[in-house]
């Protein structure tokens, strides 16, 4: 299968990342993609190429144009009051307070983010709309008859909704490609997030919508990231009830675990019958990954490919987590070529 990859990735490069209480190191790096395509490379998937651009229409299907202004002014507005660091912000309006938009920039950054992990930096605004540029194009080669195409995305999106940021997350790619399926004809699409976290984001985009099936496997809310969603109950809303399935697993869960909720999963999306399939594609689940609580190990993921070839759907593979730096490509890639059947 073909890649879609940009180099424009690299302009967002957070140095520090507000993680367990500290300001450390950021995990979510350029090196993570730029490893993965290094695999694609030595494995010989099949051609890389870049981009084309397609402009913001196809983003504003998914995101408010609030959201989208504020993301594109967002470090300018922060620099302007002097500062020369990366951007967070530091109160949320929580249960009580109001949902109002502030003029200042400080306020801005709190009204459309929900955490405080997700820097933001001169080039994030670049590099987030190259990533939805990555997956628009790898949708075009799906929609245009390709069995599956590869996004190598970066930034990640699963976490951004429609008016917020967060989970090192700002342009939902996943939900812009899967929106570009509908829009182009698809009548359904089926979201398979196969990431360690919760894609809380695409899930509350199409949360009350009948024409996009979301479902994900992750971390359980009780104990993980992004805490407040991703529960077993929540099945869909209105026309969408019944569209979504959640599988929380709790920490320390492997591969038996894990395989037997993707299974159920995948006999819930052959059931609603999607015209195509996008995979938010992260290896977060790892049993090395730094900052998850999940055991699989690299041959699973070739598993993980295999039983998702099976829905014998049209599938873009939308790529989203995966911290364990050096063994980032072998896990991604080897999920592609499990679905093309090189295991
Ligand atoms: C771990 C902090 C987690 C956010 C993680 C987002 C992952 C996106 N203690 N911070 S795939
Ligand atoms: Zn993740």
């Amino acid at each position: 299968m073909k890649t879609v990859y940009s180099e424009k990735h690299k302009l967002h490069h957070a140095k520090l990342e507000l993680i367990n209480g500290q300001m450390q190191p950021a995990v979510e790096m350029p090196s993570r993609a730029e490893t993965v395509l290094d695999r694609v490379k030595a494995v010989d998937l099949g051609l890389v190429v870049e981009p084309t651009a397609h402009g913001l229409d196809p983003v504003l299907k998914v995101h408010d144009a609030g959201y989208v202004d504020f993301l594109s002014k967002a470090w300018d507005m922060w620099t302007a009051e002097g500062r020369d660091y990366e951007a967070l912000p530091l109160v949320w309006a929580v249960r009580g307070l109001r949902q109002i938009e502030p003029d200042y920039i400080d306020g801005k950054l709190s009204y459309y983010s929900f955490d405080a992990g997700t820097p933001i930096t001169s080039g994030t605004w670049q590099a987030a709309t190259a990533a939805a540029d990555v997956a628009l194009t790898a949708a075009d080669m799906v929609r245009d008859g390709a069995r599956s195409a590869f996004a190598l995305c970066r930034p990640p999106g699963h976490h951004a909704a429609a008016d917020f940021y967060g989970g090192y997350c700002f342009l939902n790619n996943a939900a812009i490609a899967a929106q570009s399926f509908i829009d182009s004809g698809a009548a359904r699409v089926a979201i398979l997030d196969v990431d360690y976290h919760h894609g809380n984001g695409t899930q509350a985009i199409f949360y009350d919508r009948p024409d996009v099936f979301f479902a994900s496997i992750h971390g359980h809310p009780k104990q993980e990231y992004p805490f407040f969603l991703g529960y077993e109950d929540e099945t869909g809303a209105g026309k969408g009830e019944g569209c979504n399935a959640n599988y929380p697993l709790v920490w320390g869960s492997g591969f038996d675990a894990w395989s037997a909720a993707l299974d159920d999963a995948c006999k819930k999306i052959a059931a609603y019958g999607p015209d195509m399939v996008v995979v938010s594609l992260g290896v977060d689940t790892f049993e090395k990954d730094p900052i998850s609580q999940f055991k699989l190990k690299s041959p699973d993921y070739l598993k993980i490919g295999e039983t998702i070839a099976k829905l014998g759907k049209p599938t873009l593979f939308v790529m989203e987590g995966g911290y364990a730096v050096a063994e980032i490509g072998v896990n991604a890639v080897n999920v592609l070529l499990g679905f093309e059947g090189r295991s």
